[in-house]
C-alpha cells in the first residue's frame, strides 16, 4: 500500500513541476513554443531570430513566432495570443525591463512556464519566470571600459566621451552604461561630455553622432552600445571630415559581422561581442522545463572581445 501512494505522490509531483499547461507539454513528445522577439532592429537582432528560428527546427520544436517592432504592447499581446493558444512554453527577449509583472501571472495562472532569453525584466517575483538565458550587460560595460582605461593610461589630458545608449529602459542600455560608467569612474580624466539614445539602429545612431559633432568640437572617443549605432556613427564622423579610429577611438559591443569588418578595418578600436546565437540552449532549456527538470535561474552565455587585430584573424570563421 504504502509503495503505490509513493509512486502516485512521485507522478503527481512531477506533473505539477512541468507545468502541465495548455499544450501537450511533452507529454507526447511535441512541444510548441511561443516566442515574442524584441523586433528586427540590428545585425544582431537578425542573427537571433536566425538562431532560434534554425534551433527549433532542429529540435523538433514547433515555433510561434512574433516581431514587436520594439514595442512593448506587441510582445503583451503576443504573449497573451499564446497564453489562448495554449502553448506549451513562452520564451521572450523583453524589450524594456519593466512592465511586464501582469502579463507574466496570466501565463503563471494558465501554468505556462517563460523563460527569458536574452534581456532581462526588473520583475521582484523571480517565479514568474523558469530562467533568464543571456548575457551579462553590466559585464560587457565594464570590459569597454576597461579597455579605455588602458588606452589612454599615459595620457594625462582630459578624455571627452560621447555615449550612444541602447532602447530607453532596456537592459542592455541601463547595465552597459552602468559597467563603463564604473571603471572609468576611476580616472576623473574621462568625461562623458553627451549621452543619448541611438535606440540600437545604425539610422539613429549617425543622427545622434551628427548632433553630438555639431555641438561639441573636441570628441576623443565613442563608446556605442551596439555595432549598428557605431556603424552609423562612423557616417557622421566621416561625414564631417573626420577620421574614425583615429581622430576619434570607437568602442562597441556586439561583434556583428560588419563591425568587425570596420574593427579589422582599423574604424573601430575594440569590440566586446555579445553572442546572439542563443537558440540551442533556449530549446535544451525548453525541453528540460517540460520534462520536470531542475534548471539554473540564471545562464550566462559565453563571449570575449575582439582587438583590431584579433578581428582580421577571425572575421573568415565568424556565424554572424
Ligand atoms: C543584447 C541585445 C541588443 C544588442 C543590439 O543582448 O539585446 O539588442 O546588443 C540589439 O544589437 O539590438
Amino acid at each position: 500500500m504504502l509503495k503505490r501512494i509513493s509512486v502516485l505522490v512521485v507522478a503527481a509531483l512531477t506533473l505539477a513541476a512541468c507545468g502541465s499547461g495548455g499544450g501537450s507539454g511533452g507529454g507526447d513528445g511535441s512541444i510548441t513554443m511561443g516566442f515574442s522577439q524584441v523586433g528586427a532592429e540590428s545585425g544582431w537582432r537578425t542573427a537571433n531570430t536566425k538562431s532560434v528560428q534554425d534551433s527549433a527546427k532542429k529540435a523538433g520544436v514547433t515555433l510561434k513566432f512574433s516581431d514587436a517592432q520594439q514595442k512593448q504592447e506587441n510582445q503583451i499581446k503576443a504573449i497573451r495570443s499564446y497564453i489562448q493558444q495554449k502553448v506549451d512554453v513562452i520564451a521572450f527577449s523583453p524589450v524594456v525591463e519593466s512592465g511586464w509583472d501582469t502579463v507574466l501571472k496570466e501565463a503563471k495562472d494558465a501554468k505556462i512556464p517563460v523563460i527569458l532569453t536574452d534581456r532581462a525584466v526588473d520583475s521582484k517575483d523571480t517565479s514568474l519566470y523558469r530562467t533568464f538565458l543571456g548575457s551579462d550587460f553590466v559585464e560587457e560595460g565594464r570590459k569597454a571600459g576597461k579597455w579605455l582605461v588602458d588606452a589612454f593610461k599615459s595620457s594625462t589630458d582630459p578624455v571627452n566621451i560621447v555615449e550612444l545608449q541602447g532602447t530607453t529602459g532596456s537592459a542592455p542600455a541601463n547595465d552597459r552604461k552602468a559597467g563603463f560608467a564604473e571603471e572609468i569612474a576611476k580616472d576623473p580624466k574621462f568625461k562623458v561630455i553627451a549621452s543619448q539614445t541611438g535606440d540600437f539602429t545604425r539610422a539613429k545612431g549617425k543622427e545622434v553622432m551628427e548632433a553630438f559633432l555639431k555641438s561639441n568640437p573636441d570628441i576623443d572617443v565613442l563608446f556605442a552600445h551596439n555595432d549598428d549605432m557605431g556603424l552609423g556613427a562612423i557616417e557622421a564622423i566621416e561625414g564631417a571630415g573626420k577620421v574614425p579610429g583615429k581622430d576619434i577611438q570607437i568602442i562597441t559591443i556586439d561583434a556583428v559581422k560588419d563591425g568587425m569588418q570596420a574593427l579589422a578595418d582599423g574604424k573601430i578600436n575594440y569590440i566586446v561581442e555579445c553572442s546572439p546565437l542563443l537558440g540551442p540552449q533556449l530549446m535544451d532549456l525548453a525541453k528540460k522545463v517540460l520534462k520536470g527538470e531542475q534548471i539554473p535561474t540564471r545562464v550566462v552565455t559565453e563571449e570575449t572581445t575582439f582587438t583590431q587585430e584579433q578581428a582580421k584573424a577571425a572575421l573568415s570563421s565568424r556565424q554572424y
